[in-house]
């Protein structure tokens, strides 16, 4: 089981450290060996998926991922399309953070049975927006306002929410992109409230950066448009260790 495997890395090596890869931007003759080098240099898993797809490469992705990897996949759906059973798992979100029904119970009733029959295992996870200074995609795309960065009593409400309702994760993310990612002051305060593991996601562009997000409390770090403007797998590594204890 991916979840498992996800709860054991953090366990075993304090984090983990999730390469989000959006089909859109990948450059194809480059892809299959920047998967072996990210592997290699202490990616834990890889996201795969975008608020917005504007080509087909969704599946191949996927398929050219496992070809050359055995680092698990994970699908990070940006719509309900973004299912296949070539991936390991999927991230099955809930956008607490909103009051939009879509996005709160009506595309997990689309996407449920697809998820079953495909057989993958279903992660559900707290995704909750926060405000990163810009309007990011997942704003746009989600039409839900996201929680503004001092209002750290209600994210934290909002994470207790999602405990005990009984999902397994929490996303915090700032958005793609993002100007600032999550509040450290708000991580610590919703680690220390509520158990579940917390990913946080959205804007972070330092190692450094990185590790205070797990200093407040971060199990996982996700990073997406950082290494899509530099694939060195030199940066990789140094956000891998600044993740991972030493
Ligand atoms: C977006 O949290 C991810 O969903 C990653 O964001 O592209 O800003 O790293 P970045």
């Amino acid at each position: 089981m991916v979840i498992e495997y996800l709860l054991k890395t953090k366990r075993d090596r304090g984090a983990g450290y999730l390469l989000l890869i959006d089909p859109d931007k990948i450059n194809k003759g480059e892809f299959p060996g920047f998967i072996k080098e990210a592997s290699s240099s202490g990616v834990d898993a890889f996201l795969v998926g975008g608020s917005l797809m504007l080509t087909n490469e969704f599946e191949a992705t996927l398929k050219t991922i496992k070809e050359n990897t055995k680092t698990p996949v994970i699908i990070f759906p940006g719509s309900v399309s973004q299912v296949s059973s070539i991936a390991d798992a999927i991230l099955f979100l809930i956008l607490i953070s909103g009051r939009n029904p879509d996005h709160l119970i009506g595309n997990q009733v689309v996407a449920a049975p697809i998820i079953k029959r495909a057989g993958l295992e279903a992660i559900s996870t707290g995704y909750m927006l926060i405000d990163g200074g810009n309007v990011t995609s997942a704003e746009f795309m989600s039409n839900t306002k996201p929680i503004p960065r001092e209002k750290t009593d209600i994210a934290v409400a909002h994470a207790l929410a999602a405990e005990l309702i009984g999902l397994k994760l929490l996303y915090l993310e700032a958005g793609s992109g993002a100007k600032q990612s999550v509040p450290d002051e708000m991580i610590n305060k919703i680690a220390q409230h509520c158990s579940l593991p917390v990913i946080a996601g959205g804007g972070i562009c330092t190692p450094e950066e990185a590790r205070n997000k797990i200093k407040a409390g971060a199990s996982f770090i996700v990073t997406g448009t950082v290494i899509e403007q530099n694939s060195d797998s030199k940066v990789i590594k140094e956000f891998a260790q600044a993740i991972h204890k030493s």
